[in-house]
């Protein structure tokens, strides 16, 4: 029996895939909410395909409680935020998961970590509690990290289809492991060390954060002087060897805009690119309200209760609002006391989260002269000619109404 520990947007769907492939599984998060809703048949995010998913998972006997089991494997997939100050990771849940499953855990259980942590976080964090205990780690108990992969919004593909990588002390206990994610991943599993997983992890999502840096700066380089940055980066990606991404409002969600900072705070003064990288896409959204200042000036608009934001969440199609752009824009608006005033809309977002709220994308057309597209959702894209007439500032290139300004 596997004993998931943490259901949020990782832990629910591992759980469910595990479940639903044959595998005994029993779900544990300390929000007893959240398991109260779990066991009364409803999901607690919406994910396209996770709500068949979980049927197939009750139907196989998946259990979810807020007590820890006692079991032979764990995966613990608890979050990992990044300290503000030092930005190092903040590894206080894993730390906590992990003493839970020591107190209830037979001898020889194996322990995977999941959550996303910096590299050597195993050591430093995790390795001292097994000690602590009186355990002797490679026989009372193993350790392994096996980090996920998954993008939100296409989360339940990626977990059959990805290639995983699984970090072991010991080979076979590896084995082990990538035998059970092998129920349901259909993609290679690598088989390696903990530290060079860990590193891996972030490594990769680092990877993104740049060059999606890249097309922010280069971005603003065309803002300056004239030139139109998509078709110049889609001319450049005809290149075999360039593929430019595309430029936003700034790099939300709770991976990309917070893995590279683990590396910033451990190797200060060797991670260059990496910090330069995460300035650029932090300075996106102060970026746009300069975007919306120039507008608002040039079309002789002054009062910002005109004003539309439309999208609260880090990205389309998803109801996860972690780190998003939208919500740093309105915090910087209220430092200039002007936030309160803005109006917002998001179809995903249901419950109140910021002033100025709406529901419903025609009452919110109507009270607005210049609306700003933050997300592109396939809601707004099916809804393009409701914003004829309106001033628009498009930051996700998915507006072909002539005039739309850009970023
Ligand atoms: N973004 C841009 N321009 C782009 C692509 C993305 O501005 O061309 C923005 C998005 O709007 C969003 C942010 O970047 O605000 C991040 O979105 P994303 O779709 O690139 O990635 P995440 O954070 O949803 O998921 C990432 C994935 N990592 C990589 O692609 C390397 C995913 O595979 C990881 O599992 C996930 O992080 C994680 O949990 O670590």
């Amino acid at each position: 029996m596997v004993n998931v520990v943490g259901l949020g947007y990782i832990g629910l769907p591992t759980a469910l895939m595990l479940a639903s492939h044959g595998i005994r599984v029993i779900g544990t998060d300390y929000n007893a909410q959240l398991v109260k809703t779990l066991n009364q048949g409803k999901t607690t995010f919406k994910e396209e395909g996770l709500d068949e998913l979980f049927q197939e998972a009750m139907k196989a006997g998946i259990k979810f409680s807020n007590q820890y089991q006692s079991t032979d494997m764990y995966i613990i997939s608890v979050p990992t935020p990044y300290d503000e100050v030092s930005k190092k990771v903040d590894a206080t849940y894993v730390e906590k998961a992990v003493e839970a499953v020591l107190s209830v855990c037979p001898k020889g259980a194996i322990i995977v970590v999941e959550s996303t942590i910096s590299p050597g976080t195993i050591n430093r964090h995790v390795r001292p509690l097994v000690l602590q205990k009186g355990y002797e780690i490679g026989k009372d108990i193993h350790l392994v990290h096996a980090p996920e992969r998954i993008i939100p919004g296409n989360m339940v593909y990626e977990l059959v289809h990805n290639s995983r990588t699984i970090g072991a002390d010991d080979k076979e206990i590896g084995e082990k492991v990538k035998k059970v994610y092998s129920s349901f991943c259909e993609g290679e599993i690598v088989v390696t060390d903990i530290r060079t997983a860990e590193m891996t992890k972030v490594v990769e999502n680092t990877f993104r954060d740049i060059n999606i840096a890249y097309a922010n700066e280069l971005a603003k380089i065309c803002r300056s002087d004239n030139m139109d940055v998509y078709e110049i980066i889609r001319i450049a990606n005809k290149h075999p060897r360039v593929n430019i991404l595309q430029p936003g409002p700034g790099v939300g969600g709770h991976c990309i805009s917070v893995d590279p900072w683990f590396l910033v705070g451990d190797y200060p003064g060797l991670a260059n690119i990496i910090l330069a990288a995460r300035k650029i896409n932090d300075s996106m959204p102060e970026f746009v309200l300069g975007r919306i200042h120039d507008i608002m000036q040039e079309r002789g608009m002054t009062d910002v209760g005109r004003v539309g934001l439309y999208g609260l969440t880090y990205k389309e199609n998803v109801d996860d609002m972690r780190e998003s752009p939208t919500l740093q824009m309105l915090e910087s608006m209220e430092k200039h006391l002007c936030g309160h005033l803005v109006k917002v809309y998001d179809p995903y977002i249901t419950r109140d989260v910021v002033p100025n709220q709406y529901h419903d994308l025609d009452a919110f057309l109507k009270d607005i002269d210049l609306i700003v597209l933050l997300v592109g959702h396939d809601e707004i894209k099916a809804n393009m000619d409701k914003l004829r007439g309106k001033v628009i500032l498009d930051t996700r290139k998915i507006c072909e109404i002539e005039g739309t300004y850009r970023l």
